[in-house]
This record gives structure tokens, C-alpha cells and sequence, in this order.
């Protein structure tokens, strides 16, 4: 059976978007897998991958590494499940995937950077404050004075995509499909850390998130 390695926290929250892109896909076309929690600092646990990341996922002749990896390998082998519908739908896929790890989530981040550490506990809550306080060359709590600031950024920038999402439901159209797992992992992220009130409850991404949530079973 596939087993997925992912990033786990306090009381084995997970909450890795890029954990939860693959995690979604298997889970919506019913692809059985089983999960592997990783912490932070249980490195020694994926040693085998020559890589210190999450998502891995092994298979019965290997593994492989980065969510969007993933995502085409289930593709290649998984062809009667459809993940990408078309090329087309593959690279908007990669637009959305690129879009995400580079724009959304360092956005996603300054917003609930503070709250992370709530999430973590032990080795790992040391891990992830000296880790990324050395990147962003500063306290945890550096970008808090901005976080209204940056939500309203982030509700914009996403205008385009809500505008997809109010013609039939999903990214994808009528039902969910792989774009749709990609932008769902920015969500899970922040409602798994955070209080924030990242959208307003009458926003139709709201909706498609808790859609996403109830089809799910999540
Ligand atoms: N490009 C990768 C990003 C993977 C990644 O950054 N994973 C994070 C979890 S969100 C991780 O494993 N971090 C471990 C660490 O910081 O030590 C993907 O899409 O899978």
C-alpha cells in the first residue's frame, strides 16, 4: 500500500499544506494510502529519502519527494483515476502549485507565524522558532503589527480564483479535481494553526473550503 509521510505536531495535528495537496488528491480519488506522522525532528525517520522534506510518498518501487512530484507520479499511475483531465488542466495546475509555494504561502505565513508554535511541542518547538527566525532574520513575531494588512492583501490577490470558484462550485468545475487540492492546502494550513479570520464566512471560498472539508469526511 502507498504510505505517506507527513508532518505531524501536537496531538498529531497535520497541517503541512503541501502534506495536505497530496493527502486530499488520495483521499477524493479514493486511492488507498496510510499515513507515516513525521515531526520536525524526527528527520531520522525519512533518512531514506536523502532529503529533510515532507510529503514523501513510498510506493512498492520506490518513493518520491515534493508534492507536485507526487501528484504527477499518481498521475502516470494512477490513469484511470483522471488527475489531470487534460494538459491544459495540468498546467494550470502547476500555475496554481507555483503560485501558492511562492506568492500565497509566504503571505500565508507572516500571518500566522505567531500562532505555529502553538501547535508544536518539545524538540520541535525549538526546531521550527530557530529555523525560521534565522529566515526571516528576526522574532517569530515579527510581522504581527501587519496582519490585517496582510489579509486584506491575501483576499484580493485571490479575487481571480473566487471568481472561478462562483460559477459552478469548484476550481475545477463541478466537482473538486486536482486544482482544487492544490489551493486547499493554503486553508487547511491556516485553519489548522490559526484563529485568524483569514475570510469572511459569506465568501464563496469559504464555502468551497467547507465543501471540500464535508465531501471529504474531514
Ligand atoms: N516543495 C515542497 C515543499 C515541502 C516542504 O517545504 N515541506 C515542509 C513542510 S510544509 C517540511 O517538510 N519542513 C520540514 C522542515 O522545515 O524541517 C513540496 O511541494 O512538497
Amino acid at each position: 500500500m502507498l504510505k505517506l509521510y507527513e508532518l505531524s505536531g501536537k496531538n498529531d495535528l497535520r497541517f503541512s499544506p503541501p502534506c495536505w495537496i497530496v493527502k486530499i488528491c488520495l483521499i477524493d480519488k479514493q486511492i488507498n494510502f496510510e499515513t507515516e506522522p513525521i515531526k520536525f525532528s524526527e528527520k531520522h525517520k525519512i533518512e531514506f529519502s536523502d532529503q529533510q522534506l515532507v510529503p514523501i510518498l513510498k510506493h512498492q518501487n520506490g518513493f518520491v519527494c515534493d508534492s507536485w512530484n507526487i501528484i504527477n507520479w499518481l498521475d502516470k499511475n494512477y490513469n484511470n483515476k483522471k488527475i489531470f483531465l487534460n494538459f491544459t488542466s495540468k498546467n494550470f495546475s502547476k500555475f496554481l502549485y507555483l503560485w501558492t509555494s511562492r506568492q500565497l504561502l509566504p503571505i500565508l505565513f507572516k500571518i500566522i507565524a505567531h500562532e505555529i508554535p502553538n501547535v508544536l511541542e518539545g524538540d520541535d518547538l525549538d526546531y521550527f522558532i530557530r529555523t525560521r527566525e534565522n529566515r526571516i532574520k528576526g522574532p517569530i513575531t515579527k510581522f504581527t503589527p501587519k496582519i490585517s494588512e496582510n489579509i486584506k492583501e491575501f483576499r484580493k490577490l485571490i479575487n481571480p480564483i473566487r471568481k472561478i470558484i462562483e460559477i459552478d462550485g469548484f476550481i475545477s468545475g463541478k466537482k473538486p479535481g486536482v486544482e482544487d487540492y492544490i489551493f486547499f492546502g493554503n486553508f487547511r494550513w491556516v485553519y489548522s494553526c490559526s484563529c485568524c479570520n483569514l475570510l469572511e464566512i459569506n465568501d464563496p471560498i469559504y464555502t468551497w473550503y467547507k465543501n471540500i472539508l464535508k465531501l471529504t469526511n474531514l
